[in-house]
């Protein structure tokens, strides 16, 4: 998390974008892209909740390969009047808020490499383009994002900025949503790893939990391995409301007295779809280190 006077690095502009310069990818660029969305999309049929699904087509655009912002923002601005802009990396908290109150998305520029086809560190454009951009096509799902990034400047004069991300974590980032009687999965952090999209809704240790905004604000998150808790929401229009039409301030005033929860634990009086064993967190060598400020994109 940058601190409020970093400066962009030199080519970058104030607000910290940088041109996408689609030409100058390579081959094998777009190639580590095709391959993939391949798999993921097949993957997600029976996974991903039908509104990530119906949006993936938002990133089928006349070229294979890499998208092209040009173009994917002249479709994605008449759906939703989302953009999607380049920036060398992370940003700064208020770079970052600001963009999304102004629904823009931010996303690197950069693919990962063939021998990082399964893990990265840091989120690529894979991740942050296939991960983000299906679900800024939903209208609802575009005025949560918008709402979050208000929130997030709101949050920095309060000094909560650190609870107020887990809120982004556990919706955006690694969100279940119920379908009917299943889970399905809607974050994006999910929906670009291969590996965590079977983990976050099969595996047997995982906690998944009815999603409750304050809950969430009290709860750590783990940034070098999959996640030990998922937070349920009932559809995108109860996270909308459960999030821009509460009062932050008097969440914030109940957090300031508040104790975290520890990662693994669960809360006597809440809904609770799989109570987890825990057990691939507790018996797992862990060999990723904790990158401070850093993002665990398994892929
Ligand atoms: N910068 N490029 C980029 N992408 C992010 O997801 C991001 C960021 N800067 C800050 C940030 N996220 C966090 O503050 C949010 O998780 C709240
Ligand atoms: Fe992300």
């Amino acid at each position: 998390m940058g601190s409020m006077d970093r400066q962009p690095p030199q080519g970058a502009a104030a607000d910290w974008t940088v041109p996408q310069d689609w030409a100058s990818y390579t081959h094998v660029e777009h190639a580590t892209w095709d391959r993939l969305f391949a798999r993921q999309s097949a993957q997600l049929q029976a996974r991903a909740a039908p509104s990530f699904l119906a949006g993936i087509d938002m990133l089928k655009l006349s070229k294979p390969g890499i998208p092209d912002f040009d173009e994917l923002n002249a479709r994605l601005g008449s759906a939703t009047g989302w953009r999607v802009v380049a920036v060398p990396g992370l940003v700064p908290d208020t770079v970052f808020f600001d963009h999304l109150a102004n629904r823009r998305f931010v996303a690197g520029r950069f693919i990962r490499r063939p021998d990082q086809f399964d893990y990265l560190e840091e989120p690529d454009i894979f991740h942050d383009v296939f991960g983000h951009v299906p679900l800024l096509a939903d209208p609802i799902f575009a005025d949560y994002m918008e709402a979050y990034g208000k929130g997030g400047l709101r949050a920095m004069q309060r000094g909560m900025v650190e609870k107020f991300a887990r809120l982004y974590w556990y919706t955006v980032e690694f969100g279940l949503i119920r379908d009917g009687d299943r889970l399905k999965i809607y974050g994006a952090g999910i929906v670009s790893s291969h590996a965590e999209t079977a983990f976050a809704l099969d595996d047997p240790s995982p906690n998944r939990i009815a999603f409750d905004t304050l809950r969430t604000m009290r709860t750590p998150y783990r940034i070098d391995d999959f996640q030990q808790n998922y937070f349920v929401i009932e559809s995108l229009a109860d996270l909308l409301r459960r999030t821009r039409d509460v009062d932050f301030a008097t969440l914030y005033d109940k957090l300031e007295t508040l104790p975290d929860i520890a990662i693994g634990d669960l809360l006597e009086d809440e809904q609770i779809f799989t109570r987890g064993t825990q057990n691939y967190a507790n018996t797992r060598a862990h060999s990723h280190s904790i990158v401070p400020g850093g993002f665990d994109v398994t892929s």
